[in-house]
């Protein structure tokens, strides 16, 4: 039985652990260190004259947009009316061009006009490297949910200034059994007034599932398309509208009901992109259950530890899945880990397991009897109608187990209420979403952003998802936009890395597919370097669709600094500013809390709805790496820059920093200039020790398809370092690689290339998880050239 206690206590105060950042300092920086963003004011921009000679009026021109906010929302912007009669006014006098710059003239940060306009308008390339921001345009303001700064910022107060107010006018939206208490939220974010807890709604009974789907039928929306799924094979697709989703899960929710699975019991899910990865997370939060999805890239003894740990009742899995042109037996790697975690005394009863014909018949499965069961064999026998369990906004919703700094992954809880409310509404207002949208999200469920943004926060919003059970670049590198013009995709969400890799790929597997449908871009998962930000702009999104670049974390469960592509200009490679309610800080290394241009330690100053409350089963664990670093704040664990215009710049992990002679150089910001050379695709900068400067910097580089290595082109790589950053950045050793070890989900495995880096290749520790092993391998025979 999985519950939310906040109780753990006895935490020393004080203790530093290896979760703790780094105790150096970091220099904050004259110039914002922002990846190959470039601010060169003397080179000139097609609009620039122009802009700079309009006198700002400071106000948008929301009074003409109609747009489809609820009533509470409009409460939430009452205030404005007066301004707005003003603004419509002064706009009279403005040519529609011009308006977007006057309006932007002032930032949500209030840190006063921007002084640069080196700028595009949404629909215009960014042709210059130069060019460095990139407003809505007119039609996109108009259509959009949330159409200037202004309208941000009087909501943003709101969501600081009475978060409780804020946040229960939105909630008052979902269905609720019966309302919370009079206390919307209570918290303790700071570990010097003892223990750490958060509560959102506490007595609220809601139930997520039934908003995701009864709410959406009820509504008249039982016909709408809710998953469209394309096989990892070209023709192979299939799609469940939201009336068939609902009887799918219940029919899921009622056999787990049945084997004696109840509130409060885990249920451990092992399955691919299939759209019963969906359906099998559903069915447990219908009858409360709490369901641990794990990424089904994961070794046997990974998943084993996982089972250990959180003790199922049963494991959802399949017999195997194609990716690629690979077949992986997922049933033989449950299999492994059943009996690794049977011989550590925790046994699990049931393996229901779907039957994966397009990689596996039945016959040939490996099979327990007593144990196993075949999904098609009995689901389809339960009734497809099946009572929700109500639960308290407070219980737990889910687990997913995060990798820390230490060996024992983070089992990061998240609950019910608040988590509902905050993953519709962040996922509504970064997509500027609307109900005619088809929106495809790459991540996996397996990872918490297909938990939060392939699964709740888009079925909240009664949206049509995609679900892609391949690889992105099977059978070529085309894939993905085949399944954009197919889908007839609006919005579509990925990582940079898949940006970085179909870009080196060529634009020629791009544009032979329309992607006319394309509004809105998404980007997650690490920094996304401003070159690969303008081919995601330039090239995918033909330069009219915004890219919200979204920073958040599995622990914060939703967007955190994300930018709402109607309200204000985006900066290449900044994620913007922060959404409702959160407020972000950074501090240096004594905690002390840096304002304006600066760089240092990300930290959050008190609670969001969306956020974990505990680390499952130890949350003195959760108190120690994430309350005490800097007592007082949510330590992210990041490194950030915050420029003068207000924007936030995450420059990568605090651990993933470079101490060179006394200087502090983000990895990502060296990757980012090796990037910006044009023969580069793709780079990743690891610390190796140095006699003389304490770290050396080494680079593993990717070259564009098609360029061989030479000498000059080291040196070339260098100077470009050189030139961006400073002399003291140029990496010490450039190291070839044909690609580099990444998890399936995409991030790169740092601590693998340390070793190889610090040529320690007895150490280099479990490779299972990597993307493609074989990898490691090149490397090391390229070590010496
Ligand atoms: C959602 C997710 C979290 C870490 C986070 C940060 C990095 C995620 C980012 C980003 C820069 C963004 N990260 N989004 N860095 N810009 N838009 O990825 O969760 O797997 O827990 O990783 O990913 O370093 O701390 P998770």
């Amino acid at each position: 039985m999985i519950s939310s206690s906040f109780t753990a206590g006895g935490v020393g105060v004080g203790l530093r652990t290896h979760d703790s950042p780094p105790v150096t300092y970091i220099k904050p920086l004259l110039t914002p260190p922002i990846l190959d963003h470039r601010c060169n004011n003397n080179k000139k921009s097609k609009f620039r004259s122009t802009r700079r000679a309009v006198k700002a009026p400071q106000t948008q021109a929301f009074l003409l947009v109609s747009h489809s906010f609820s009533q509470s929302e409009h409460t939430a912007a009452a205030s404005s009316s007066s301004v707005l009669g003003m603004a419509n006014c002064s706009l009279k006098t403005t040519t529609n061009h011009l308006r977007h710059v006057e309006s932007m003239a002032v930032l949500p940060s209030g840190a006063g006009k921007i002084p640069r306009l080196n700028a595009v308008i949404l629909g215009e390339a960014l042709a210059s490297e130069e060019d460095d921001l990139v407003f809505p345009s007119d039609d996109f303001a108009r259509q959009a949910l949330l159409p200037s700064a202004q309208k941000y910022l009087e909501m943003y107060k709101r969501s600081v200034e009475d978060p409780a107010g804020f946040w229960s006018d939105i909630a008052s939206q979902f269905l609720w059994k019966s309302k919370w208490g009079d206390t919307v939220c209570s918290e303790n974010f700071d570990i010097r007034n003892g223990n750490v807890y958060v509560q959102w709604f506490k007595g609220g009974i809601t139930n997520i599932c039934y908003n995701c789907l009864d709410r959406n039928v009820d509504s008249g929306n039982g016909d709408k398309i809710a998953f469209h799924w394309e096989g990892n094979e070209r023709g192979f697709h299939d799609s469940l509208t939201y009336t068939q989703l609902l009887s799918q899960v219940c029919q899921v929710a009622n056999y787990l009901r049945d084997i004696g699975v109840k509130k409060g019991d885990a249920v451990v899910i092992y399955l691919p992109m299939l759209m019963e990865l969906p359906i099998a997370m559903l069915a447990c939060a219908r009858i409360g259950a709490v369901h641990s999805v794990v990424f089904a890239g994961f070794s046997a003894d990974s998943l084993a530890q996982r089972i250990m740990d959180c003790k199922p009742k049963v494991v959802l899995t399949c017999n195997a899945v194609k990716r690629g042109s690979k077949v992986i037996h997922l049933k033989d790697i449950v299999d492994a880990a059943l009996s690794e975690s049977a011989k550590n005394g925790i046994s699990v009863d049931a393996c229901l397991t779907y039957e994966n014909r397009s990689a596996m018949m039945r016959e040939t499965t490996k099979w327990q009897d007593g144990r196993d069961i075949w999904w098609q064999d009995v689901v389809p026998t339960y009734s497809t109608i099946c009572e929700v369990e109500w639960v308290d906004a407070e219980d737990p919703l889910f687990l997913l187990y995060t990798s820390g700094s230490t060996g024992k992954p983070k089992g990061v809880l998240h609950t019910t209420g608040g988590y509902m409310v905050y993953t519709a509404t962040t996922f509504k207002y970064a997509f500027d979403y609307k109900p005619s949208d088809i929106y495809w999200c790459t991540a996996d469920c397996g990872w918490i952003t297909g938990h939060s943004y392939v699964t709740y926060g888009p079925l909240l919003n009664g949206a049509t998802v995609v679900i892609y059970e391949g690889a992105p670049n099977y059978p070529d590198p085309g894939r993905c936009w085949d399944i954009v013009d197919k889908f007839k995709v609006t919005i579509f969400y990925t990582a940079p890395t898949l940006v970085r890799s179909l870009m080196r790929d060529g634009d020629a597997y791009v544009t032979r597919y329309s992607r006319k449908s394309l509004r809105v871009l998404g980007s997650v998962g690490e920094p996304i370097n401003p070159s690969a930000w303008r081919w995601f702009f330039n090239v995918v999104g033909d330069s009219r669709c915004p890219i919200s670049d979204t920073w958040w974390q599995t622990e914060t469960g939703g967007f955190m600094i994300a930018p709402l592509p109607g309200a204000w200009p985006q900066k290449p490679g900044s994620a913007t500013f922060p959404f409702f309610g959160v407020q972000p800080v950074i501090v240096d290394e004594k905690g002390v809390e840096i304002e304006g241009e600066c760089s240092g330690y990300l930290c959050v100053k008190s609670s969001w709805p969306g956020t974990f409350r505990t680390l499952y089963g130890d949350h003195e664990r959760y108190e120690t790496t994430y309350f005490k670093p800097f007592p007082g704040y949510y330590f992210s664990g990041d490194g950030c820059s915050r420029d003068k215009d207000g924007y936030y710049w995450l420059t990568g992990r605090v651990d993933d920093v470079i101490n060179v002679s006394g200087h502090r150089i983000g990895t990502a910001e060296v990757e980012s200039a090796l990037v910006s050379h044009p023969q580069c695709a793709e780079a990743a900068v690891v610390g190796v020790e140095h006699e003389v400067k304490g770290q050396g910097i080494y680079a593993f580089v990717t070259l564009v398809d098609g360029i061989p290595y030479s000498e000059e082109l080291r040196r070339n790589l260098i100077t470009t370092v050189r030139n961006q950053i400073g002399p003291f950045a140029a990496p010490d050793r450039i190291h070839w690689a044909p690609g580099l070890p990444k998890t399936r989900s995409g991030k790169i495995m740092r601590r693998i290339l340390r070793k190889i880096a610090s040529r320690q290749l007895d150490e280099l520790g479990d490779t299972s998880t990597l993307a493609d092993p074989g990898v490691v391998d090149q490397l090391i025979a390229l070590a010496d050239c």
